[in-house]
């Protein structure tokens, strides 16, 4: 996506103007790929802005950081107001939020541990991610040559921001190929996620994705679809599963922050279908839930 404009950045404790937010080209990050970062959604609803599970996300953020023993410098709760206070300065009803910390100037090579980090947190409005007929009709998928790295190297459970070079090299193929997204198979062979989205199949009635031990980032999105799926009184069970259950599954759909809950239609060619029931009446709830419809999720929203 282009990216669009709008007034102030959040950097290191301060709001500075959008373009004041510079870095300098030594910046250890820019070489080695050592930052962490949080994609999240702040909804517009009848009580005003409202960001959907906010903590959530600042704890994940919270342990990435942690794991690299990065010192981050704000806590949770820190993070929490800053980000509000990001998206209240910009006068935005909703948007999506990217709070990113990194490895910053003056310190080369590959210990990290002595370079500053820097913090920042910027918003900008991001419609539709894969494009504006995916949430409708769905998207055509194609499994990658490229596979989700094991979880013992660059740790995609980490979002960290060197692991999406291989979610970029998963997606310039799968576009090349003319599919809108790619699957990312792990080292084992068993299905793992899409460059940015969990991913889950419908078979009999029964909802499968992939555990957290096969590799993936641990969704937010695929945890608040998994909870409303069962307050549906819908079974859905976390295992492992292989390409061929794709080709075979009765509804197939992914989910993320930025994609939101998009149907697939087909993956390598295999026609799945139109979206399904199970897929669609999710994604209803979903968009109810983030636009603040239903009480019974009212505690995933932090207004702003
Ligand atoms: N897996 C990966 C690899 C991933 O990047 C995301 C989010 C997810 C699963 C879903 O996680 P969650 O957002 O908590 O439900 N991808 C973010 C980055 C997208 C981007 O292009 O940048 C996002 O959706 O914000």
């Amino acid at each position: 996506m282009v990216l669009p404009k709008v007034d102030k950045i959040w950097m290191d404790g301060a709001l500075v103007d959008w373009d004041a937010a510079q870095v300098h080209v030594l910046t250890h990050a820019l070489h080695y790929g050592s930052g962490v970062f949080e994609g999240i959604r702040c909804y517009e609803t009848a009580d005003g802005p409202a960001v959907f599970r906010l903590t959530e996300h600042m704890e994940r953020f919270d342990r990435s950081a942690r794991m690299l023993l990065m010192e981050v410098g704000y806590s949770v709760s820190e993070m929490v107001e800053a980000v509000k206070e990001t998206i209240r300065s910009n006068k935005l009803d909703s948007c999506y939020i990217r709070p990113l910390a990194f490895r910053g100037y003056g310190v080369m090579g590959l210990d990290p541990l002595p370079a500053p980090v820097n913090v920042v947190i910027a918003v900008w409005p991001w419609g539709t991610y894969l494009g504006e007929d995916a949430l409708a009709k769905g998207v055509e998928v194609g499994v990658s040559s490229w596979r989700q790295r094991g979880v013992n190297a660059s740790p995609p459970a980490i979002k960290a921001t060197a692991n999406y070079l291989n979610s970029s090299l998963a997606r310039i193929e799968a576009n090349k190929h003319g599919y809108e997204e790619a699957i990312l198979l792990n080292e084992d062979g068993k299905v793992c996620e899409g460059t940015g989205e969990n991913i889950f199949i419908v078979k009999n009635g029964v909802i499968y994705t992939p555990p957290v031990s096969d590799g993936i980032l641990e969704g937010i999105t695929r945890d608040s679809l998994m909870a409303i799926a069962r307050d549906k009184g819908i079974e859905v069970v976390e295992r492992s599963m292989v390409r061929t259950e794709l080709y075979t599954a009765d509804e197939m759909f992914m989910c993320g922050t930025a994609a939101e809950v998009v149907p697939v239609r087909s993956v390598d060619g295999r026609v799945i279908g139109q979206a399904g029931p199970i897929t669609m009446d999710l994604q209803e709830t979903f968009f109810r839930v983030v636009g603040g419809k239903v009480p019974a999720y009212a505690s995933w929203l932090e207004h702003v």
